[in-house]
């Protein structure tokens, strides 16, 4: 075999000492860097590109071929992070550990080491943690984002777990203000290494942004408190509950506000006022402006409705009370938490009534009392009671001490009217637990065990996560709370079952996790979402963004994990979640996956049963990466006799090849002219293999028939630089030009219709710093036609003064003219380029990777479903750079150009792919030299439809 292509070699691809005619994208990088090439002034009018394209409509009928199934998945950003490695020698190793990617900020929201216990190694042992912490941040501050890590992350908690491992929370800040909701969480194990992350940060702002007030703090509270006067009702609250209040009722501070990156940050007062017993609102009141940017109501609240009361069980339950001076109080003093100060008790469960009244400043709550040990308010008893178990359950099954786990009073109050009618709900106000005594549509709330529990746990969520009360954290607050209602009410999955009027619902129960519908359809009030696929997509102003709605999503996975590895194997995985702070305030369903994916891994093993049963239960629900259940499957590949096009390094002819080289007849010159070689995209066989398009060394397009293989001039005007065609029903072409433009454009064949996508950085630039693309070189759709991914020339302008330039691969949504992110942002010296799609899924996308400094290449397939990238060509076995990768039709095998500089020669390796399409199976070995841009297509068809 050896010896048949040295024969070829010899005949076809005879080396020799002329220039080099092929550039790939990083040798344009060079010629870039050394101002060899300049983008023209003049751009390409765009007339002239479309009078251009107008001569691709000849070829609309037989190009069209069968329609495929478009994805609906948007896809993930590449779990792809090299790292620069501080021993001095090779130095950069590729995805050493899993990110999970913010898909606005493109900051990491979960990173946790592929193949090792920490993110940081044992070398680190002596130092304090946020030593160890910050020299991770800095080592990888591009992932991150931050331009000064210890400035703009200040360590705001530092929490011991009840395994006595230690997370620090770090509050990120700018200038001095902090960042709404914005934080990084450092888990450390028991040595002090840095186990993973999970973090919600904003990229570091532009150094001009505001960062002083013109709004004063007490015109931003009048503001806040003249809208919230028009909204709820204000009371004066009583002074013995008054005392409970860690808090003032009102307080503004000064914070920055960004959640959309398309937006500015923003200075604003965060103001929150407790105008009741029921509420606490947040408003954002812009410190600039004065405008309110973003108010609503945040405490879990259990939504309030009418009615007038009636009975609980008729059950008689031993209860923990207080003794003092000869009356006896509803204080249950039994607990660990107790302090044994019998004359100051502490540490209690006290159940106060309010005697049937609005809590307001003149109403006197109390302690329930009864002159005797026997109480007769059977809804005094119950709830009682029921704070007892829970207290019972937190403690016996997790060691927690209280709802804040330090003790705090457990409070209950029962007997309170809302303007002089029953109130029917229950809630947790952020210090105390309130429990209405129904009407016709709920009974007493106390009566329900899960009721109790479930406040509590909103309770135990503010003290450990801290899920903030709005969207998808407020819906995983309220599935938080549902979860333990079903724990602490162990014998089913209902929540609310002992509560509710079943005139009022027919399915007897309020929630059911089993069965979010709730045995209703959509519309109706108890119908709640059971899958991605239902989630509603609410404003702010609708149930906080949907909390007690979308948590019906949340309700059917933990009802599936439970339902797998039962009740006591599912507790140990949530309560974790919740103790070593696996979520942040702000996190998603997403980030609540990972979590509890990490808790069920380390409690269970890599490889248990029970992190199965979490990873199916949320792609049950359809909580994954892409929001999708499963990846699309593979199109069926074009069936017919594969060959391969490509180019010889001393004529830059084209050739086709057969797929097996044995001898001369293998080989085939199918163009008369010189093909261009300063892109990867010159070459476009259309998909069933009737023909291909090529961009002549003139810039025409020409065709070639490979059946009769004819080669004619196709576009009048030579003007093209690369060239790209979809499949499907309606191809499409994209093209760039050899104006050097930052401008891909997209010619419909069937509509004869073009449109220039103008190129832009798919990120916010930050502290000045600008980044903005050149040009467009490589160019591949997608097999669906969809995205069309494409690398480009990108300068930076460093905040020293420098010119810096990279090469950066980005996808493209042509409909709308989007950029989609997949490769997160690459620290300085790192190029990618040469994106190739496979042949058979949209998912599955090949690109090449040069490490400028280390003079390192590596070639990589990324599965835009899942975030994994797979190496497919160890750096070490190749010396130079890698570039146009091409999968065969059906992704068995993938070809592809490189560089042998001693020989100075262009050589195209093949290396297959296992059954996956993903892994490479094997070394490269090399299928022809002398050669480089191939493509490999099939005759034949895709049956598909
Ligand atoms: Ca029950
Ligand atoms: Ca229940
Ligand atoms: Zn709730």
């Amino acid at each position: 075999m050896k010896k048949l292509l040295t024969f070829l070699i010899a005949v076809l691809f005879s080396t020799s000492s002329i220039a080099l005619a092929q550039i790939n994208t990083f040798e344009l990088l060079e010629k870039i860097k050394q101002n060899k090439i300049l983008p023209k002034n003049d751009r390409i009018p765009q007339q002239t590109v479309a009078k251009s394209f107008s001569h691709f409509s000849r070829f609309s009928t037989f190009l069209a071929t069968q329609q495929k199934k478009t994805s609906t998945q948007s896809p993930a950003i590449l779990n792809f992070s090299p790292q620069s490695k501080s021993d001095g020698n090779s130095l950069y190793t590729f995805a050493s550990f899993d990110i999970y990617w913010d898909k606005n900020f493109i900051t990491p929201r979960f990173i946790q080491p592929k193949n090792s216990p920490s993110l940081v190694g044992s070398k680190y042992y002596n130092f304090a943690l946020s030593n160890v912490f910050f020299s991770f941040i800095e080592a990888h501050k591009n992932i991150f984002q931050i331009q000064d890590p210890k400035q703009e992350l200040k360590e705001t908690e530092t929490i011991n777990t009840f395994d006595r491992e230690t997370v620090i929370r770090y509050s990120q800040y700018f200038k001095g203000i902090p960042i709404w909701g914005k934080e990084i969480l450092a888990h450390f194990n028991k040595t002090g290494e840095l186990t993973f992350i999970n973090s919600n940060i904003v990229p570091t702002f532009d150094e001009n942004t505001p960062n002083e007030a013109k709004i004063s703090r007490s015109n931003a509270i009048s503001t806040a408190l003249s809208d919230l006067k028009r909204r709820t009702f204000f009371q004066d609250i009583p002074t013995d509950l008054l005392k409970l209040f860690s808090e003032p009722l009102q307080k503004a501070n000064l914070f920055y506000f960004w959640d959309d990156p398309k937006q500015k940050p923003t200075l604003v007062w965060v103001v929150e006022i407790r105008p009741n017993l029921y509420e606490k609102f947040r408003y954002f009141i812009d410190a600039q402006t004065g405008e309110i940017v973003q108010f609503y109501q945040a405490n879990p609240s259990d939504g309030p409705t009418k009615g007038s009361g009636i009975d609980l069980f008729n059950q008689n339950r031993t209860l923990n009370i207080f003794q003092s001076q000869g009356v006896y109080y509803l204080v249950d003093a039994s607990k660990p938490m107790f302090n044994n100060n019998i004359n100051q008790p502490d540490g209690v469960i006290v159940t106060y009534t309010n005697n049937y009244s609005d809590l307001t400043k003149t109403s006197r709550p109390a302690v329930v009392s009864s002159p005797s040990t026997n109480f007769n308010d059977p809804v005094a008893v119950s709830l009682h009671y029921h704070l007892g178990l829970v207290y019972d359950y937190y403690y016996s099954k997790f060691n927690r001490n209280s709802v804040d786990g330090k003790k705090k009073n457990i409070v209950g109050i029962i007997h309170i009217t809302q303007n002089g009618e029953s109130m029917a709900n229950a809630f947790w106000n952020g210090e105390f637990i309130a429990v209405g005594d129904g009407g016709d549509i709920f009974y007493p709330l106390a009566r329900g065990l899960d009721v109790i529990a479930h406040e509590f746990t909103h309770g135990v969520v503010q003290f450990t996560v801290d899920l903030e009360y709005k969207f998808q954290s407020g819906a995983l607050n309220e599935g938080f709370a549902d979860w333990g209602g079903a724990m602490v009410d162990r014998e089913d999955w209902l929540i609310g079952e002992d509560v509710v009027n079943p005139n009022y619902f027919p399915s007897g129960t309020m929630r059911d996790m089993s069965d979010p519908h709730n045995k209703t359809y959509p519309g109706d009030p108890n119908w709640l979402p059971a899958h991605m696929n239902e989630y509603q997509d609410l404003p702010l102003e609708k149930d906080n963004g949907g909390v007690h709605i979308n948590v019906g999503i949340i309700n059917k996975a933990t009802y599936l994990i439970g339902n797998a590895i039962g009740k006591d194997k599912l507790e140990k995985v949530y309560y974790r979640v919740l103790d070593k702070r696996y979520l942040t305030k702000q996190a998603n369903f997403v980030d609540f996956r990972l979590a509890c994916e990490r808790s069920a891994k380390e409690l269970f093993g890599d490889n248990s049963p029970e992190l199965s049963a979490v990873k199916n239960a949320f792609d049950a629900v359809g909580i994954g990466n892409s929001g999708g259940s499963s990846p699309d499957p593979d199109l069926p590949p074009v069936v017919g006799q594969h060959f391969i096009l490509a180019v010889d390094q001393q004529l830059n002819l084209l050739y086709r090849l057969n797929e097996v080289l044995k001898s001369q007849s293998d080989i085939v010159k199918i163009s008369k002219q010189p093909v261009y070689t300063e892109s990867g995209s010159v070459i476009a066989p259309i998909e069933n293999g009737v023909g291909v398009f090529y961009i002549d060394f003139n810039n025409n397009v020409r065709y070639i028939d490979l059946a009769n293989l004819t080669d004619e001039e196709v576009a009048g005007e030579s003007i093209y630089r690369s060239i790209a065609i979809s499949g499907g029903k309606s191809p499409k072409i994209a093209a760039t030009f050899i104006d050097y433009a930052p401008q891909i454009y997209i010619y419909d064949i069937a509509k004869d219709s073009t449109k220039v996508i103008n190129l832009y950085t798919p990120t916010t630039s930050h502290s000045g710093e600008i980044t903005e693309p050149l040009f467009a070189v490589n160019l591949s759709w997608t097999p669906s036609g969809k995205y069309l991914a494409y690398d480009a020339i990108n300068v930076r302008y460093e905040l020293n003064g420098d010119t810096t330039y990279y090469a950066e691969v980005n996808l493209l949504e042509p409909n709308s003219g989007t950029i989609i992110r997949i490769i997160p942002p690459m620290p300085r010296g790192i190029h990618i380029a040469s994106p190739m799609f496979s042949q058979t899924n949209d998912n599955r996308i090949a690109f090449a990777v040069w490490d400028e400094f280390n003079q390192v290449a590596g070639l990589f397939i990324g599965d835009l479903f899942s975030g994994n990238v797979s190496q497919i060509v160890q750096s070490s076995l190749l010396t130079d750079q890698i570039a146009t990768p091409v999968f065969s039709p059906n992704d068995t095998a993938i070809l592809f150009q490189s560089f042998q500089p001693n020989l100075q020669q262009y050589v195209l390796y093949k290396i297959k792919l296992k059954k996956d399409k993903f892994t490479p199976d094997g070394n490269p070995y090399v299928y022809a030299t002398g050669a480089g841009i191939p493509r490999w297509y099939a005759v034949g068809i895709r049956n598909d439809v």
